[in-house]
């Protein structure tokens, strides 16, 4: 599969440029193109100038807002973020139109952090623009959660992270949920490794997009998962995991249909379907999802039909109302890696979290106005007979 990615404001650009440096590892390791075009759009222009695989161009690397913000973003005000993309969301359309081999794209993955200003208020924005503009093709949004500290410090980022998935949502054809917070779980040390983490939030589409686009006999599965099967699986609300399993060399040593090999072989595979789903880049139940996929990908000889029923058995129990798609990837790598996208969830109780405590934010904020317009008030009316020199 190949994408157009659009990374919007700080957070966005930088997921963007990980996605610019996974194209050039499929390049340099596998011979393909999965990114058809890489483009960061940004009110600030610092940190444009900090990404290092985004071709440099002020094409590729777009400054809006200049007039407004003086190049210094919109600091977390995600309403002007949004106003500013609806002035400048032709440069970006047009951007995207100069792509080299923009005909081979099958899909656009525009990314933002929902808390900040730029990202979280122009994604929505961007999104109803190139859906207007490219009408054919789909359009997913990859939208990053807050960690926590910011949760709790910040008031504006409960609200800013609400009204852009709603917005995003209304738009979007599905919207992959990615919570910074659960990288910090698996390794605190992450928490200020912020490029650690967008590789790891990137890392899941690697083989994902790859697969489809093999040329290689040896490399192409039994069962291809390509674009048309990520498509159809795409719809909503969306997490994706991923998890590896190590192979022993004693799996070698025995003949394919040895019955210890194959046991061997399906506890590592489900060990790693367990890692991708303990490691969903959002926490939801998997039984609220009504589509999912899953991607086995390992050496030839360590594969074969029955692993991946067991692995599709295993997925239906946990998903038991999802329709659920499949693919396996022969690569020689010494490990077992599984890739799972749960798509179509009908509850995210983050989500649910972020909207209800929205509600009191704004219910807090009027009663403060109102609080403050009456002080205010106060304060007039006593000095309404003092003279004044204007
Ligand atoms: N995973 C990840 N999250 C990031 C990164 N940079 C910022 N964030 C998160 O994104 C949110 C802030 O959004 P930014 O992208 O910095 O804001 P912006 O869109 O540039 O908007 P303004 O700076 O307000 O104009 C916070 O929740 C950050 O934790 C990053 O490189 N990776
Ligand atoms: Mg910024």
């Amino acid at each position: 599969m190949k994408l157009v990615v659009i990374g919007l404001g700080q957070c966005g650009g930088r997921i963007a440029d990980e996605f610019a440096r996974l194209n050039k590892r499929a390049r340099a390791h596998r011979g393909m193109e999965i990114i058809t075009g890489a483009f960061a759009v940004n009110t600030d222009a610092a940190d444009l100038s900090g990404l290092q695989n985004i071709k440099a161009d002020y094409q590729h690397r777009i400054l809006i807002g200049g007039r407004k913000t003086s190049g210094h973003g919109v600091g977390k005000i995600n309403e002007l973020g949004a106003e500013i993309a609806r002035e400048d969301a032709d440069k970006v359309v047009d951007a995207i139109r100069s792509t080299k081999r923009f005909f081979e794209t099958d899909a656009f993955l525009l990314v933002a952090g929902a808390a900040g200003g730029t990202g979280s208020g122009s994604i929505p924005i961007m999104t109803q623009h190139v859906k207007e503009r490219y009408g054919d093709k789909p359009v997913y949004n990859l939208v990053v959660l807050p960690f926590q500290h910011e949760e709790e410090t910040e008031e504006r980022t409960i609200y800013n992270s609400a009204v852009c998935i709603k917005s995003a949502d209304s738009v979007a054809d599905a919207i992959i949920l990615v919570d910074n917070q659960r990288y910090v779980r698996k390794d605190f040390s992450l928490k200020n490794n912020l490029s650690k983490i967008n590789a790891l939030i990137v890392e899941p589409f690697y083989d994902l997009l790859c697969a489809g686009e093999e040329k290689k006999a040896r490399h192409i599965g039994a069962k291809v998962l390509d674009a048309g099967d990520i498509i159809q699986t795409l719809v909503g609300w969306t997490v994706i995991g991923y998890g590896s399993s190590r192979l022993s060399r004693l799996g070698v040593s025995f003949g394919s249909r040895h019955f210890r090999k194959k046991s061997t072989e399906t506890h590592k595979g489900i060990q790693a379907m367990d890692e991708a789903l303990s490691e969903l880049s959002l926490k939801c139940n998997p039984a609220d999802a009504g589509r999912a996929l899953y991607l086995l990908s390992a050496p030839a000889k360590e594969m074969n039909m029955d692993l991946i029923k067991e692995l599709g058995d295993y997925l239906k129990e946990l998903t038991p109302d999802a329709i659920i798609r499949n693919g396996d990837y022969p690569r020689e790598r010494g490990v077992m890696d599984v890739t799972v996208m749960l798509s179509e969830l009908n509850d995210v109780a983050k989500v649910r979290h972020y909207y209800s405590e929205s509600a009191r934010f704004i219910h807090e904020v009027k009663q403060k106005q109102a609080q403050a317009e009456s002080k205010l008030k106060t304060v007039e009316d006593a000095g309404k007979d003092i003279p004044s020199l204007l």
